[in-house]
């Protein structure tokens, strides 16, 4: 919206411009006022930014003191060289349309004003002339439709012009025709829950729609028979949804069983379990999306029965790459072999900074429960299972051999920097197979950003690949080091907003959080001085960074301080470091619970991807409950999950698979059923971007106009600014349900860890267990991690086996029993290895946790 102190003239009798022969500004209106039809131009005002507005590549939009406005190149020939637009405004034949907007021109032009057909032959209902002035005009034609096209598009043509010159406008307004089409979600009944269900010990809560204002009563029932009662909590109207809503805690219910229903104000929610183990599952599935997530190579059926595909970009026709790549014109004077990796998304784009957040959360997942074991070999059911590497870091390793194959080589121009992404030349269409996609590949330019994703996660996988594979391992190590230096060298080259053709841009100028956390991987791998001083000299290491809208490939400072607090290392200021996550945490803790959804997330418009902010968020309470051991932390993941899994406005789940009602329709160009039966939906356990404020797909637009926050979201293939998937939203799905699915409850004993000798290949340590119970333990193991490559080589007193970096300690027959009070002490002779050696924080005695 044009706010009115900038003193632009509005008064319509002196300004008013109309496609009259002859007329010229400032002549009276000889039209009678057109009737206050409907308002068909979405964001004619520029209150939620740019969206839907499109331009040509060779303009940017930007708002300027709340208009719309463009830098216009000069040097072009026809007008349509330069286009601004807006598609999808529905036009019905033989109605009268009024069309007005504002519009300045820097210095003064003549552009053009079409309403028109968006393909050829372009037909034009409107056309007209509009002499832009510095000062600015308001501009009003009217026009009769011929054609009912619900597809029309609405264009100022800007090009032609020897000079350059800027172009403003606001106030876009086409009204006439028919009201907009309302859609309506089928919401179900009133009573959100979670609908795959609620763990025996965490919370329950549910939501109720009511236009009540007084508690109401519930009924929770199973096989008929009521199991609890109770008052709802009355929260008023709730901003996300616009709903007035109610909220029911029955937490006091442990019972495990099948069929629980909820019954308030007249309604019964859909049916739910309480019962433990409901995240197992999740844990498998979210992390099997990333294998039919590959790029080069044949997604066998036989491993996932319907999702068999031939290898997509392997450099067999029609396909173009991704075996001998070029850059785009002009960047590089070399190809590389970019083969492999996951696809971002629905689209057949590799991008090195949702990639480089996507393997860092897997790898993470799997570092955190390391010593509980949870992720095995042969548990996601891939072509590596049975090579003695936990399927999820063979997993991950498919994606960090894309990254590492994205860098620089030696000898070339920003050698050590990585390229920001590959990706077509221009967008294709749905459905589309990868190996059909026959458009030209192509290498963007190096970015700050992408090189700094690289240093971080080959510093992360430098550890942990070390007890598996110590040659990979030490090439990460390599390659994140080069990288390191050539960011600090390159430390402002971002990636182009406008280079947005056939991928996303995933531009960001702001690389100072990924400094930070590349330092912070680079310092845990590494222990060395030059990245310690650099973590403790960051703004991002003592700042605020617990942003309501949570972490994403954009914002990476989380990482790395939460890297930091959760990894053991030497950190001076650790303890503060660990202090600024149940901070965090609180915060996250604090908006959802005083949202009636249970939402840890509660900005006024919702990102693009919401659900995975939601996410990250949750994250962030759980590495709180990891440090802490708060049960609180815990159950506020347990209660974002309500809300991922059905307890939110539109009363369903965003992963396809789980609950009644389900994301099934992810925009994809290969689980593309929505538009051909012939092909799968999305596997089990691929999560939906979910509601996106500024809907800026043609679907999101037609739909969802005027959406609040909650409902601006459609399971529809072609939505891909709401209903999107992709590697780097199922990553934290992923971290998540392993943490969920992974208890490991607090034990009755303590455990000192010391290392009394470190010599160049080799430490000595002394194990002491207690029992803080009451009760004997009779018969223990107990488990840690290494951080890196470090093996036991010699033992005493216990017995002692060791599987990747995690060594599990049993008991003799003569110290089998630790009385309470008691203690048993062992010892061995480790063998060095590269890094620091911290001792370890996690350990499990008789799988509880030991303080
Ligand atoms: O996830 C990205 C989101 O944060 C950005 O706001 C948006 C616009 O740049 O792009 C999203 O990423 C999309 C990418 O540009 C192209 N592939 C699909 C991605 C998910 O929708």
């Amino acid at each position: 919206m044009r706010p009115s102190l900038k003193g632009t003239p509005r008064d319509q009798t002196t300004c008013l411009a109309r496609p009259h022969p002859g007329r010229r500004p400032g002549d009276p209106d000889p039209l009678p006022a057109s009737a206050d039809g409907p308002e068909q131009i979405v964001n004619g005002t520029f209150d939620t930014g740019t969206a839907p507005w499109w331009s040509t590549g060779n303009t940017t939009l930007e708002i300027d003191g709340g208009r719309l406005c463009a830098d216009v190149p000069g040097g072009t020939v026809n007008p349509w060289d330069v286009i601004i637009g807006q598609d999808n405004v529905a036009l019905v034949k033989d109605e009268t349309y009024e069309y007005s907007f504002f519009g300045i021109a820097t210095p003064g032009r003549v552009a053009r004003a079409l309403v028109q057909l968006p393909v050829d032959p372009y037909t034009q209902f409107l056309s007209a002339n509009p002499e832009l002035s510095v000062s600015g005009n308001d501009y009003s034609y009217t026009f009769t439709s011929p054609v009912d096209l619900p597809t029309g598009q609405v264009v100022f043509q800007l090009g032609g012009s020897a000079t350059p010159w800027r172009f403003c406008v606001d106030d876009v307004s086409l009204k006439g025709g028919a009201e907009p089409e309302v859609y309506r979600p089928d919401t179900g009944p009133r009573v959100r829950v979670n609908m795959v269900g609620y763990l025996p010990t965490g919370p329950k809560n549910a939501t109720v729609v009511t236009e009540e204002t007084e508690p109401v009563g519930w009924t929770l029932k199973r096989a008929g028979a009521t199991v609890a009662q109770g008052d709802t909590t009355p929260r008023g109207v709730d901003p996300s949804s616009r709903q007035n809503v109610h909220s029911i805690d029955f937490g006091r219910v442990t019972t495990p069983g099948t069929g629980y229903t909820l019954e308030a104000d007249g309604e019964t929610s859909r049916p739910f379990d309480i019962g433990a183990n409901l995240y197992e599952e999740l844990r498998t599935d979210a992390l099997k999306f990333y294998y039919t997530q590959r790029s080069g190579t044949p997604i066998l059926d036989a491993l996932r029965p319907g999702y068999g595909r031939p290898a997509g970009h392997v450099g067999t026709a029609p396909n173009q790459g991704d075996v001998e790549v070029p850059c785009q014109p002009g960047v590089c004077d070399y190809t590389l072999n970019v083969k492999g990796g996951w696809y971002d998304a629905g689209d057949h784009g590799k991008y090195v900074v949702n990639g480089g957040i996507s393997v860092h959360q897997l790898m993470a997942a799997f570092e955190r429960s390391k010593t509980d074991g949870t992720h095995k070999d042969g548990d996601l059911n891939i072509p590596e299972s049975g090579n003695g590497v936990p399927d999820i870091l063979d997993e991950a390793r498919w994606e960090q051999e894309f990254l590492l194959s994205m860098q620089v080589p030696d000898g070339k121009p920003y050698a050590g920097m990585a390229h920001h992404k590959i990706h077509d030349a221009a967008w294709t269409g749905l459905p589309l197979l990868p190996h059909l996609d026959p458009q030209r590949r192509e290498l963007h330019p190096v970015s700050t950003a992408a090189t700094l994703n690289l240093a971080a996660t080959a510093a992360q996988a430098s550890r942990l690949f070390t007890p598996y594979d110590a040659a990979f391992a030490a090439r990460n190590l390599k390659a994140a080091r080069e990288a390191w230096a050539a960011a600090k060298a390159n430390p402002s080259r971002y990636a182009d907003p406008a280079d947005g053709v056939g991928g996303g841009a995933y531009n960001d100028d702001n690389v100072t959080d990924e400094f930070y956390w590349a330092a912070a991987e680079l310092y845990i791998a590494t222990g060395e001085k030059e990245f310690r001083d650099y973590v403790l000299a960051s703004p991002h290491h003592t700042g605020d960074i617990w942003r309501e809208r949570g972490f994403d490939w954009g914002n990476t400072a989380q990482l790395g301080r939460l890297q930091l607090a959760s990894v053991p290392n030497a950190l001076p200021d650790r303890d503060r470091v660990r202090r600024s996550v149940l901070e965090g945490a609180d915060r996250y803790l604090a908006v959802a619970r005083a949202h009636p959804y249970g939402l840890p997330y509660n900005p006024p418009d919702f990102d693009w991807g919401s659900n995975n902010l939601v996410l990250n968020n949750m994250v962030v309470m759980a590495v709180a409950h990891d440090i802490s051991g708060e049960a609180e932390y815990r159950d506020g993941v347990l209660e974002g999950m309500d809300y991922i899994f059905g307890r939110n406005a539109l009363n369903q789940s965003y992963v396809t698979g789980y609950g009644e009602v389900a994301s099934k329709n992810q925009h994809s160009r290969w689980y593309a059923h929505q538009l051909d039966p012939a092909l799968p939906n999305p596997p089990r356990g691929t999560l939906s971007g979910g509601p996106n404020s500024s809907i800026q797909d043609p679907v999101a637009q037609a739909k969802l106009r005027g959406c609040a926050p909650q409902f601006c979201y459609i399971d529809d293939i072609e939505s891909w600014s709401t209903n999107e998937l992709t590697i780097n939203w199922n990553s934290p799905l992923a971290w998540i349900s392993s943490f969920l699915a992974t208890p490991a409850p607090a034990g009755v004993c303590t455990v000192t860890y010391t290392t009394h000798g470190q010599w160049p290949n080799g430490f000595n340590t002394q194990v002491t267990v207690t029992n803080t119970g009451t009760k004997a333990i009779n018969g223990w193991t107990l488990k840690w991690s290494f951080l890196g490559g470090q093996k036991v080589r010699d033992h005493w007193s216990t017995d002692l086996t060791q599987s990747g970096a995690t060594v599990t300690a049993a008991n003799l027959g003569w110290n089998k029993t630790i009385k309470p009070g008691g203690s048993i002490t062992f010892g061995f002779i480790g063998a060095e290895a590269p890094g620091p050696n911290p001792t370890p924080e996690r350990f499990l005695l008789n799988g509880t946790r030991c303080r």
